[in-house]
């Protein structure tokens, strides 16, 4: 992908019920590192992410934790999901909340001219709702209920009972929009991804949609219709526009023209939400429909999927406060395949950690420096003639660099890392063939010595761009060490897709010292 294109990437907006744990934590830095890798690229690159406020569930929590839905709302935010961002290193540019005047009146005008066009009618509801998910239920989506809740049918995702509604709402007339959506997943196959998602939205829309329950009368905690304020707008109606009211929407059309549109990045659970109700309200609207929808798979503990209604949630401090936001983020980018479920256990996490963070990048990055600081005086040398094994090097390092960005260009998050780290075990493979501390005790071989160590110290400096975007942190430590002119994150270092271009360092350059990328976990399940 050349520099300079626009890149909108969003995560869901969460709902502030409860506390974040690991697995709104997953989403949130699979598209930082998506955001972080575009911009140090110098594409123009914005990262929403934001929170879910109106509902019947919300309006539940609060009530049972005697405060009003707004003090809970500000409460959750404040405390809890904006904090998330400074634990894991979230880059957001923005960061929405739907209780946000922006995004009410936004909302309003939306509605509004979809009434206008005849897309919103009234009529009656019955069915089955899940306060958990938010939405009506088929008769297909309940499973037997066990426990408390033997003899009852419950919702598969929280495993609690339904509720029977009966409601006179309006309805958005979706159905209209099934062979449209079929034909522009026809015309766009990446538009859902994975494979795997595509295929199970297009079989869903193939049966034919319904129109789509769009009101609630009997609460008020929400977004009032426009024309009609004794009901509030649908929930999910509600939030799935925060990604165009944010983005101008209804107030500023040349910001919703740089931005828009989106890739969304969300779990599968709510991939239909995003890949068939909202391109359906857009088109109804006239606004182009988000340039990809992705789903990804779960995070698993003990085989279930976690959540905090089944109380396997884990905190995402838990992890940091031991491991760091590096070690958190590189995890959970390099062991699940992106797009699949995976499981998480402090076993695998530490022993990743120990080998890969702590002797595999972290003990490479400190070993080189020391030795450019032992042999050379802390000043990287000019190479010589380059041998074989250096100009492996080189094109180990290119060859990683145009594999990483295809692979982010398809989103394969963990792919981009696995081809990254061919440049870490090939450095490490390098220094152990060629020896630097058996060069350095033979004067004749002191030209070789510098062309080991210059190729080395480009490598890392490769490195240190490449891995930026997953570990901001420690990369940033490393390029200060490493003494290269300009800021990592902020452009003014090199170009992700230019980190294979050699020479980048300048022959006379003072490296400093380097404290332990990865310090040694005493207590990490030993
Ligand atoms: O659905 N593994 O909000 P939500 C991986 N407000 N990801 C997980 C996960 C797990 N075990 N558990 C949660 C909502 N997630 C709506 C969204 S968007 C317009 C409105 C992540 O708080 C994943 O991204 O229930 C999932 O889709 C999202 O949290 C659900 O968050």
């Amino acid at each position: 992908m050349s520099a300079g294109k626009s890149f909108y990437v969003t995560t869901p907006i969460f709902y502030v019920n409860d506390v974040p744990h690991i697995g709104h934590a997953y989403t949130e830095v699979a598209a930082d590192v998506l955001a972080r890798w575009h911009r140090q690229a110098g594409d123009r690159t914005w990262m929403l992410t934001g929170t879910d406020e109106h509902g019947e569930k919300i309006l539940r929590t609060a009530t049972a934790n005697g405060a009003t839905p707004q003090e809970w709302v500000d409460r959750l935010v404040e405390s809890a999901w904006k904090p998330l961002l400074d634990t894991i290193d979230i880059s957001n540019d923005d960061f929405i909340r739907t209780t946000d005047a922006r995004h009410e009146d936004n909302v309003k005008k939306f509605l509004q001219n979809l009434y206008d066009a005849g897309f919103i009618y009234t009529g009656e509801y019955e069915g089955s709702y899940c306060v958990g998910c938010e939405e009506y239920k088929q008769d297909s989506d309940l499973v037997d209920g066990t426990g408390e809740f033997a003899g009852e049918k419950v919702c598969a995702i929280h495993s609690k009972p339904v509720e029977n509604l009966h409601e006179k709402n309006y309805f958005f007339r979706m159905s209209d929009f099934t062979q449209p959506l079929l034909d522009m997943y026809e015309a766009n196959p990446n538009f859902v991804q994975p494979e795997s998602a595509r295929n199970e939205v297009v079989q869903f829309v193939k049966q034919g949609l319904n129109d789509l329950s769009i009101s609630r009368s009997s609460f008020d905690w929400g977004i009032k219709l426009p024309w009609d304020e004794s009901h509030v707008v649908y929930v999910w109606f509600d939030a799935l526009l925060n990604y165009i009211t944010a983005a101008g929407y209804g107030y500023d059309e040349e910001k919703l023209a740089s931005l828009w549109p989106a890739t969304h990045i969300v779990g599968k659970d709510i991939l239909r939400f995003h890949a068939v109700i909202w391109p359906a309200m857009l088109m109804a609207a006239g606004v182009e429909v988000p340039h990809q929808v992705y789903g990804h798979g779960w995070l698993l503990v003990g085989g279930e999927k976690m959540s905090k209604s089944k109380l396997t949630g884990i905190a995402p401090n838990d992890i940091t406060d031991t491991f760091g936001s590096d070690a958190f983020r590189y995890y959970f980018m390099s062991a699940i395949s992106f797009g699949q479920d995976g499981s998480f256990s402090w076993e695998d996490l530490s022993a990743r950690y120990q080998a890969e963070l702590a002797n595999g990048f972290g003990n490479l990055a400190s070993r080189t420096l020391a030795m450019v600081s032992r042999y050379f005086d802390g000043v990287v040398p000019a190479a010589g003639e380059l041998t074989p094994s250096d100009k492996a090097i080189v094109d180990v390092v290119a060859a990683s660099v145009a594999e990483a960005d295809a692979a982010i260009e398809r989103l394969a998050i963990h792919e981009a890392v696995t081809s990254i780290w061919a440049i870490v075990d090939a450095l490490n493979g390098y220094i152990t063939e060629q020896e630097p501390w058996a060069l350095a005790k033979d004067p004749a071989q002191a030209e070789r010595l510098a062309t080991v160590l210059n190729t080395a110290t480009e490598g890392l400096r490769a490195l240190a761009v490449l891995l930026s975007p997953f570990m901001p942190q420690a990369t940033h430590k490393l390029w200060d060490a490493l003494g290269v002119e300009g800021s990592l994150g902020a452009l003014t270092a090199q170009p992700i897709r230019e980190a294979g271009s050699w020479n980048q360092i300048p022959v006379g350059t003072s490296v400093g010292t380097l404290e332990a990328l990865f310090p040694r976990i005493e207590s990490a399940a030993e």
